[in-house]
């Protein structure tokens, strides 16, 4: 009997050993693979770009808390018609336990994808979904970010600025048409431009994809003839277009996402910015320590500091006259204290 005990605490130790070696292993050489999937071009969307940089902090962060995680950083170009295919191909791969992407039309293309890979899980920002535990998304509060830049952008238009005209009319160009554009950005933006005069019109245009920075210039072009004073470019690589008929012609950009005062110092009026870098990092990190509520959407916004205006970059301060500057921190203000309640649809 004592014998049979024995044995079987010697056989209970050896099993003890072995998961324990096994888990031990199991847990320095476990990685988690991150693929980062763009859907478009990196460079020239500040979307993009601030989407790779927080996936990159987090996973920097980790490695310097001893924990091992990989991030591939995928273009899926501006074919749209191929991304559900190349998201397929990505998850295909077996590699990687998080894709990670960002626009609104992501996962309409993802959620069909993920029910092949039960084990992938999906973040995506700039984008609302239920209804799927794989998919968690993020989207910001665009009411709010475009309202601000509207009541910048009316603020100038009206001013005696240089390049402001009489006519109260401010320019939007967008890559293309899209539900959080028609239904959200573009009336947003009309309506903060009104709440400084009731006058105000918006000149739509599109480009028709989101990289082609001459039909950018063109637009812009035609805009200044039309009347316009005021551009907020959101159409990726062809802001660049954009810009430089800003530069050639004496137009003011509201520049929106990111902080944009120094893509074209003097003429830059406003930087209506969405934090996406500190969220993408945060909740990247939050699902590396295993917090993150997943399968649930969230909306984010001006409360908490998710969408901003970028009050303090010198290049403002030089551009941009201070009695307008004090109208717009008081909107700011109203907004952040709750005061004034844009609800984000
Ligand atoms: N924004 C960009 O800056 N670059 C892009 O390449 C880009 N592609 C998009 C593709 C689709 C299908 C949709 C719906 C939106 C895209 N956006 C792009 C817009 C982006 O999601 C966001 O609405 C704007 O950056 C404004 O915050």
């Amino acid at each position: 009997m004592k014998k049979y005990i024995l044995v079987s605490v010697t056989i209970l130790c050896a099993l003890a050993i072995v998961s324990c070696t096994a888990k031990k292993e199991g847990t320095s050489a476990e990685s988690v693979d991150i693929a980062v999937f763009v859907p478009g071009i990196v460079s020239g969307s500040p979307v993009y770009e601030m989407l790779v940089a927080g996936v990159e902090k987090a996973v920097a962060a980790a490695h310097a808390q001893g924990m091992n995680a990989t991030v591939q950083v995928i273009e899926a170009g501006t074919q749209q018609a191929e991304w559900g295919t190349k998201m397929t191909s990505v998850a295909a791969e077996g590699r990687y336990e998080l894709i990670i992407s960002s626009n609104p039309a992501m996962p309409d293309i993802i959620d069909p994808v993920s029910r092949q890979f039960p084990s992938i899980s999906f973040l995506i920002f700039d984008a609302f979904f239920e209804g799927n535990p794989q998919i968690t998304t993020f989207r910001y509060n665009q009411r709010e970010q475009a309202y601000l830049s509207g009541y910048m952008s009316a603020l100038v238009s009206t001013s005696s600025m240089q390049f402001a005209n009489a006519d109260k009319k401010i320019g939007l160009v967008a890559g293309q048409e899209y539900p959080a554009m028609n239904g959200i950005i573009l009336p947003s933006f009309l309506e903060g431009a009104r709440a400084v005069d009731p006058a105000f019109t918006v000149d739509f245009r599109v480009v028709g994809n989101w990289y082609d920075a001459a039909k950018g210039a063109e637009l812009a072009r035609a805009m200044k003839t039309a009347g316009v004073d005021v551009i907020m470019p959101i159409s990726g690589g062809a802001n660049q277009g954009v810009l430089s008929a800003a530069r050639d012609e004496g137009i003011y950009v509201a520049w929106f996402d990111d902080n944009g005062y120094a893509r074209a110092p003097g003429l830059v009026i406003s930087s209506s910015i969405m934090a996406q870098e500190r969220l993408v990092s945060e909740k990247v990190a939050a699902f590396l320590d295993g917090t993150l509520a997943k399968g649930k959407p969230s909306t984010v916004g001006i409360t908490g500091g998710y969408i901003g205006f970028v009050a303090d970059d010198p290049l403002y301060i030089d551009t941009v006259p201070e009695a307008l500057r004090l109208r717009m921190n008081e909107l700011v203000r109203r907004l952040e204290s709750g005061e004034l309640v844009l609800e984000s649809n």
